[in-house]
């Protein structure tokens, strides 16, 4: 492994400041040490670009990588962490706020992006013959500020300042054309270390740039603003991500986005192909596998069949041939609105033959079926045509070879409800890969001190490459161990306390139990459901101030898609809880809300780790997967959650001990909901009542936004709507019940580091590493460590 001299960082950061190291800021500092990083994986990441092209490749297309900070990571995957430290400490710098400089890149929403970021460190980490590519967005997801409670986003960014692990590669460019604009996609490639290992995994992504940097006629003629309106179109393609996870506006720009990176991308792999193997394409599948991440990249399969025929002069059925075995298909989400559905019109103006590509892939779609026996109506249904709709799922279940979901349960969802057609027809093209996450961001690099503590425990490292070894240690807790679990956790909330104290200006008692709920902002995730225990629990201490109960402090953190009125109301109506429950000079002894603003990557490392317990309540059937629940699991936390998505699988990990699930299940839920009667479970159940008239009776000040008389209608019905869609008050009770039986276990402290270390132990089928290994097999590649 090549080391980094301390006199490569200090020369490094003298290079980016003009100032000697000793005289430079943290950030250049961070700018500094970050590319002797490069530097020093150089040789390395060529290599592997060099070995990887040669072979079979699996390409990951996604429109999001939520890949957060970069520095420490690659410093912990290159066991170089101490080494920077030292020659950080020669010139007078902390390792610790140097890493603090470092922006996050935040180019993915959630669960979705963050997923891929996770894919690309276990491949890396596997040696496995992988790369990603997306979108250079020059903007992140937005910023949020909460101005009084309410949400507020502003532009995040990220790399104005430079950002050394993004490798400009302007040879490698390719043109990308549009019926109105044609454009450069200048590639911008990122380095994903593995651990332990010389592999190193390219992210490309594409930047949009114009062809010429301005019209000089148009500036010469003092026509100033002509002059750079195309460079303005052009900038506009990779200028923001889509802030939204599931709906989406502006769909001419969206669809731009998307043609934008799927096309640069095949290019490139298709060039590469005629290099390494001449130009008869009829191979290509033997080389090429691309997974499709969502729907979003679903435009590369007509623009493969473009390529191919119009390009390389294949016939349709050789193209579509190479095509059906080229593609993967991950599916995730069974929320409507995510099955991505465009204008043909959008398809007629910006690229025409890939529209007449599609009407032809929907015409012999329609011969097949109809050959197979299908009725008209079941054709019609499935058609990637509908009128003047293009069905961008229909066509990946068409194309696609593999077709998966990402939790069992999530996976029997789609296979029953949500692609049930085409389950009838391929079901052999159907099966399950239920998500992970990767060990080293989540637990190595988060989490030091349990780290440390495992190193001990199996006496080596080589958990952090096969998490499965940990299950050989669940019956080693003896009190020791269990004592010092403890203590590792302690010490981890001490830290977050005065992390919080910094960022949020609130003070915690890090012995109180910490109750963690951290994702995107969705109804269907209930984050209103936690609110309204706190309201309660609020209420009966007021009721009855004897009543005994444990220290705890609330914690949260989620953005809103800045179109989602009702998910803002939410976060309104928990910062209002909390200023009401904060600002109680008896009640605040006991209980604190926290808000985490501007919830990220880099503020999920430093919560998951002082986690006590993980929430994860969404309404059964509705959360394809999550990922949270298995980073929490991992750092000990203990899952109070419904059974949904993989909260299945964690509660079979460790037995109904060891976790706390409570609710309705996905298969209850039909026919509870047909004679369910929400305004009757807010007039019945004991003090629900008191809790929904606080929304409105001046309890709480929504500033006059009239946002929480509008949670309070969306919950008990009003008019046509349809009451409490996500079964808020109808989980209520039995929420409760084990959200509270949940805090008086807390108490046993050794009963509960026991289960603790249960979940952190059988943690290992939530590796990345694990999933990973299962694609591998449905993508055909094996390992291909460099020299
Ligand atoms: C999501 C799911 O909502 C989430 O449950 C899952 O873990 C994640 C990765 O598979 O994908 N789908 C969309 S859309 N956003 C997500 O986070």
């Amino acid at each position: 492994m090549s080391k980094i001299l301390p006199s490569s960082v200090s020369s490094q950061v003298r290079s980016v400041s003009g100032r000697p190291a000793e005289a430079s800021t943290p950030m250049e500092v961070w700018q500094g040490l970050s590319a002797a990083v490069v530097d020093a994986i150089a040789d390395d990441w060529y290599a592997t670009e060099q070995k990887y092209r040669a072979g079979r490749m699996e390409h990951y297309f996604s429109a999001e990588f939520l890949e957060g900070r970069a520095l420490l990571n690659n410093l912990t995957n290159l066991g170089l962490v101490e080494e920077a430290t030292q020659a950080v400490n020669a010139f007078g710098q902390n390792l610790t706020d140097v890493l603090e400089q470092e922006p996050d890149a935040a180019l993915g929403n959630g669960g979705l992006g963050r997923l891929a970021a996770c894919f690309l460190d276990s491949c890396a980490t596997l040696d496995l013959p992988v790369a990603g590519y997306g979108i250079l967005y020059r903007y992140g997801l937005f910023k949020q500020l909460f101005e009084d409670g309410f949400q507020t986003e502003h532009p995040d960014p990220w790399m104005e300042e430079g950002y050394p692990f993004v490798i400009r590669r302007e040879e490698a460019q390719r043109i990308v054309r549009y019926n109105d604009l044609t454009v450069r996609a200048v590639p911008h490639d990122m380095p994903i270390t593995g651990y332990g290992t010389k592999n190193v995994v390219t992210l490309r992504l594409w930047r949009a740039e114009p062809m010429e940097e301005f019209d000089y006629d148009a500036f010469n003629s003092q026509r100033f603003t002509d002059a750079i309106v195309d460079r303005e179109r052009t900038a506009d393609i990779s200028r923001v991500l889509y802030p939204n996870d599931t709906t989406y506006e502006g769909k001419v720009l969206r669809v731009r986005q998307q043609y934008f990176f799927c096309s640069a991308s095949l290019q490139e792999i298709v060039d590469n192909y005629v290099t390494h193997h001449g130009d008869d394409l009829s191979g290509f599948a033997d080389f090429n596998s691309i997974q499709l991440n969502d729907t979003h990249p679903v435009l590369a399969i007509p623009e493969l069949m473009r390529l191919l025929m119009d390009e390389h002069h294949l016939g349709w059925d050789q193209a579509w041939g190479i095509v059906t075995k080229t593609f993967a298909y991950t599916n995730h989400t069974v929320l409507a609105e995510a099955l991505e559905t465009w204008e043909m019109s959008i398809f007629d103006r910006l690229f025409p033959r890939i529209a007449e590509i599609v009407r032809e892939i929907d015409r012999r779609f329609r011969q097949e079926m109809a050959e197979r026996g299908l009725d008209q109506m079941r054709i019609d249904y499935m058609a990637p045509l509908s009128g003047d709709k293009v069905r961008m799922a229909w066509i990946a279940c068409y194309a696609a070879y593999s077709i998966n979901g990402v939790a069992a349960l999530h996976t029997e969802i789609i296979k029953r409800d949500t692609l049930k057609e085409w389950h009838d027809v391929w079901p052999e093209r159907f099966n399950n890969k239920t998500n992970g996450v990767t060990p080293r961001r989540w637990l190595r690099q988060c989490n030091p001190r349990l780290s440390a503590l495992l190193d001990e425990v199996a006496g080596s490292d080589a958990w952090v490459k096969d998490l499965s070894l940990l299950a050989e240690y669940t019956d080693a807790a003896d009190d020791a161990l269990l004592d010092r679990l403890a203590e590792v956790k302690h010490a981890n909330k001490v830290d977050f306390a005065a992390w919080v104290a910094e960022r949020e200006g609130i003070e915690i008692n890090p012995d109180a139990i910490f109750d963690v709920q951290i994702k995107r902002l969705h109804e269907y995730k209930r984050q209103l459901l936690n609110a309204i225990y706190i309201l309660d629990l609020y209420f009966r201490m007021k009721e009855d101030p004897s009543l005994q109960v444990p220290p705890r402090v609330f914690i949260f953190g989620a953005k809103a898609a800045p179109g989602y009125i009702r998910a803002k109301g939410i976060i309104k109506l928990i910062n209002a809880i909390a200023e009401l429950v904060n600002n109680d000079p008896v009640i605040s002894q006991t209980l604190k809300v926290v808000f985490i603003h501007n919830y990220n990557v880099s503020p999920a490392e430093h919560i998951i780790p002082a986690a006590d317990v993980s929430e994860q309540i969404s309404m059964a059937g509705k959360e394809a997967s999550g990922t949270s629940n298995m980073k929490f699991m991992m750092n000990g936390a203990l899952t109070l959650g419904t059974l949904d998505g993989a909260n299945v699988e964690i509660l079979d990990a460790v037995g109904d001990e060891n976790a706390y699930i409570f609710g309705a299940t996905e298969d209850e839920l039909p026919a509870l909901r047909a004679t369910y009667n929400p305004r009757a479970t807010y007039e019945s159940v004991p003090s629900l009542k008191r809790v929904l008239d606080a929304f409105t009776d001046g309890t709480l000040d929504d500033n006059g936004s009239g946002w929480f008389a509008d949670l309070r209608r969306s919950l008990l019905g009003e008019g046509n709507e349809q009451a409490d869609v996500y079964y808020v008050l109808g989980d209520f009770a039995a929420y409760r019940e084990a959200k509270d039986a949940m805090a008086v276990d807390y108490a046993d402290q050794r009963a509960w580091q026991r289960k603790a270390w249960v979940n952190i132990t059988r943690s290992g089928r939530f590796s990345s590493d694990r999933t990973i290994s299962d694609y591998a097999k449905v993508w055909g590649i094996e390992p291909q460590p460099v020299a």
